[in-house]
């Protein structure tokens, strides 16, 4: 009997949100019901222990204002007002409606838009490409999380492969940086605490004194978008005390003498008056990191979700290969880990089915300008698994062209969000454990099946449910489009590309839930970069149009505005997930504006105060919070809020859709604004 069947018992599961952590879970059920939620004590990583958010997940699955059946707008976009209808209405309008444009605009104005909502491989990047594939759909470039940062870290080490977290017992000096990992990456920190207990440092370096600043034992504040230059000012250090490994340099790296040059320039004076970081705790930190050994590197995203984000990341990627840590164990860095656990994408996503088509790629960050000024404008959007009127940037723009009457919307959702509002409609979605899938994380090197532990909610489908019944009512042929999950899933697995997954497939996954990826080879050994060696000096970066050697870029200067405006996501929500669920507003009470006390007291601002926070894109209205947990010029705020009655706090409408450096990604925290006190 499936588990989804049994009305009693406890059953594994998988955390399918978007968090680097991909925890096991135990699921509690009574009567068909799930009652309780919690970390599986067996799985290495998450040994028993689950965040807030999660722990609270029950509230959230049995939500009275969830989706239960298909609807369609009859009132205004953007209003809210819809009715019900069945699932053979809804595929038989999407179906006509797209079957039209094909002949009448062609394939490419329809424009899948989705991202990780829910992290399983099939649901986000599975049966969906297939899908668009087959019909020839614009192609989505999904670039709005951590795109610069990852193809930084290429250029320097090869692709997404760092140290094996359950190393990072072994550190004695831990660096968070730019990571608010005691509400991103939870089982990091608790590997920290052990670390700690062994006698490790933790050092956090961030534009906001957080949760994880105050968890540091030694907090170094920054200005935003600089890291670069203080990642070259430890490399000036580094080479000029002799604190570099010279062995390890000459046999794994390339370019450390044009680098060990290169760097005389970022000496401690120069790197100081960009970062904000004393000369004094420049020095500090790069004698810590030269004779500290094992070290480790945590580096987190909000330094690449900057205009110079790629090449600040490539930058912190270096600084390991200087004290040869690479080769000791619980020394190195993680930026991601996604490489360790590379599933067969093209059996999966059978690119093959676009292969004819003459389609075109369209930047998600860039969704506004996507549907308002395209000449050969998105006639239909098909949205699942993100929340772009909320989460993308530019967001009135966005708002802008989701009103287009001409435009035909679908969006797939669990809950009734602020792009589903848009829709002509709406779908109601699974959650995660009403589905079989695969996941494997992005940090930790586990790979886990998810299968059913409930029945489907109301008359929801998963996304996979839902491409099958599209592709039928589109009339395609293809058997590949009919397959099942398990199909799905045993392609995923063969590929024998990737060493790693020699042992793991469908049967062995169902047996034991969650399996290791089996790492045999040295990762220094073994890069995937052009000369097999870490890369501090890249022809590659040359060739791309960016400077060969780690170098430090200014931000842009993003109007005249004085205060640089870094909106992150907060404690008790993942992204907008739970920004519709009471308990986690709740727990999360209200989106505030750190700001620092001097900048507070002369605008005249006291601590509790609601002010407004604008710039030539948008505003909005924000409460202010005044101390000194950020630096003066900067103002901080958290989470991707609802739109809410009675509230303006659309962060978005105020960050800009321009392209980092590096791969399309995002400029969130690259934005200026002003503040006012609301009289
Ligand atoms: N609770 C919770 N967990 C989440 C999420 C969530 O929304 N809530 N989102 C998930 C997702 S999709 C992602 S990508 C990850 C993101 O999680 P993280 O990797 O932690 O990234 P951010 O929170 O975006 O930014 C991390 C930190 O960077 C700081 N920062 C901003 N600009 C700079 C800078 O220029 N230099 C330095 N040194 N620091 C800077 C911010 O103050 C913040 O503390 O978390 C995942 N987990
Ligand atoms: N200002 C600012 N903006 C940001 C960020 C920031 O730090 N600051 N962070 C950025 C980052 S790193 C990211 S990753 C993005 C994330 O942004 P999004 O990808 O939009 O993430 P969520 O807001 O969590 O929205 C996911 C939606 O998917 C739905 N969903 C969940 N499971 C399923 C499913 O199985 N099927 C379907 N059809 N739907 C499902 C959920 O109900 C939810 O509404 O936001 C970005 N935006
Ligand atoms: S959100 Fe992250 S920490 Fe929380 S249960 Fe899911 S994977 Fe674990
Ligand atoms: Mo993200």
């Amino acid at each position: 009997m499936s588990y989804a069947t049994q009305k009693d018992g406890i059953f594994p599961s998988v955390c399918s949100l978007d968090c680097p952590d991909q925890c096991g879970l135990l699921v509690h059920k009574k009567d068909g019901k799930i009652i309780k939620i919690q970390g599986d004590p067996n799985h290495p990583v998450t040994k028993g222990n689950i965040c807030n958010k999660v722990r609270h997940m029950t509230e959230r699955i049995y939500d009275s204002n969830r989706l239960q059946y298909p609807m369609k707008r009859v009132g205004a976009k953007g209003e809210g007002k819809f009715v019900r209808i069945s699932w053979e209405e809804a595929i038989q309008t999407i179906t006509d409606k797209w079957k039209t444009l094909i002949s009448s605009d062609g394939p490419e104005s329809i424009l899948p838009y989705s991202f990780y909502g829910n992290m399983g491989l099939l649901s986000a990047e599975g049966m969906d490409r297939r899908f668009f594939h087959r019909l020839g759909a614009s192609l989505l470039d999904r670039s709005i999380c951590s795109a610069a940062g990852s193809v930084g870290y290429k250029y320097t080490m090869g692709g997404s492969f760092g140290i094996d977290p359950e190393d990072t017992i072994h550190s004695k000096l831990m660096i968070f940086w730019g990571i608010n990992a005691v509400s991103t990456n939870m089982h990091q920190v608790a590997l920290a605490q052990k670390a700690r207990k062994n006698g490790a440092k933790i050092v956090v370096i961030d534009v906001h004194r957080n949760q994880t600043g105050q968890f540091a034992d030694w907090f170094i504040p920054i200005l935003p978008g600089t890291d670069a230059a203080l990642a070259l000012g430890i490399m000036h250090i580094l080479f000029k005390e002799n604190l570099v490994d010279l062995n390890f340099l000459e046999n794994y790296t390339v370019g450390h003498e044009e680098l060990r040059n290169h760097v005389i320039q970022y000496d401690p004076d120069t790197v100081s008056n960009i970062t904000g970081v004393p000369v004094a705790d420049i020095y500090k930190l790069a004698r810590m990191y030269g004779t500290t050994s094992p070290s480790f590197i945590r580096i987190g995203n909000g330094p690449q979700h900057h205009d110079n984000g790629g090449m600040c990341i490539r930058s912190i990627a270096c600084l390991p290969a200087l004290t040869g840590q690479w080769l000791v164990r619980g020394g190195g860095a993680i930026k991601g880990n996604g490489g360790y656990l590379a599933h067969n994408a093209e059996r999966l996503q059978r690119s093959d089915l676009l292969a004819k088509k003459n389609t075109r790629m369209i930047n998600m960050n860039q969704l506004g300008k996507a549907l308002l000024e395209l000449d050969h404008p998105v006639k239909s959007l098909y949205v699942y698994g993100t929340n772009p009127a909320v989460v993308a940037p530019e967001g009135n723009k966005v708002r802008k062209g989701l009103e287009r009457d001409d435009l035909f919307v679908v969006v797939h959702e669990l809950f009734m969000t602020e792009t589903a509002k848009y829709a002509d409609i709406i779908l109601p979605a699974t959650s995660a454990f009403e589905n079989t899938d695969l996941y494997t994380s992005y940090w930790h090197h586990y790979i886990q099946i998810q299968e059913p532990v409930i029945k489907h909610y109301g008359e929801s489908k998963s996304n996979v449910e839902v491409f099958h019944l599209l592709a039928k009512g589109m009339n395609f042929e293809e058997a590949c489009l009919y397959e099942t999950e398990e199909d799905m899933i045993e392609q995923a697995l063969s590929h024998e590309q990737n060493p790693y997954l020699a042992e793991i497939n469908l049967t062995s996954l169902k047996e034991k839930k969650y399996q290791k990826a089996n790492v045999t080879t040295k990762l220094v050994d073994n890069l995937p970069t052009p000369s097999g060696k870490i890369e501090l000096y890249s022809k590659q970066m040359e060739r791309d149009g960016h400077p060969a050697l780690p170098t430090y870029v200014p931000i842009e200067q993003d109007g005249d505005f004085p205060f640089l405006f870094i909106p992150g996501p907060n404690h008790n929500f993942v992204n907008s997930t739970f920004s519709h669920n009471e308990k986690h507003i709740t727990l999360e009470k209200e989106p505030r504006l750190f700001m620092n006390e001097k900048d507070a007291d002369s605008l005249g601002i006291k601590a509790g105060e609601y002010v407004k926070v604008f710039n030539s894109r948008g505003a909005c209205t924000l409460k202010a919070s005044v101390g000194e947990t950020v630096l003066p010029g900067v103002v901080v705020t958290q989470g991707l809020w609802a739109d809410l009655p009675g509230t303006n706090q659309l962060v978005n409408s105020l960050t800009s859709d321009r392209p980092a450096d590096m791969g399309n990604g995002a400029v969130f925290f690259s934005c200026r604004v002003d503040v006012q006190k609301i009289d």
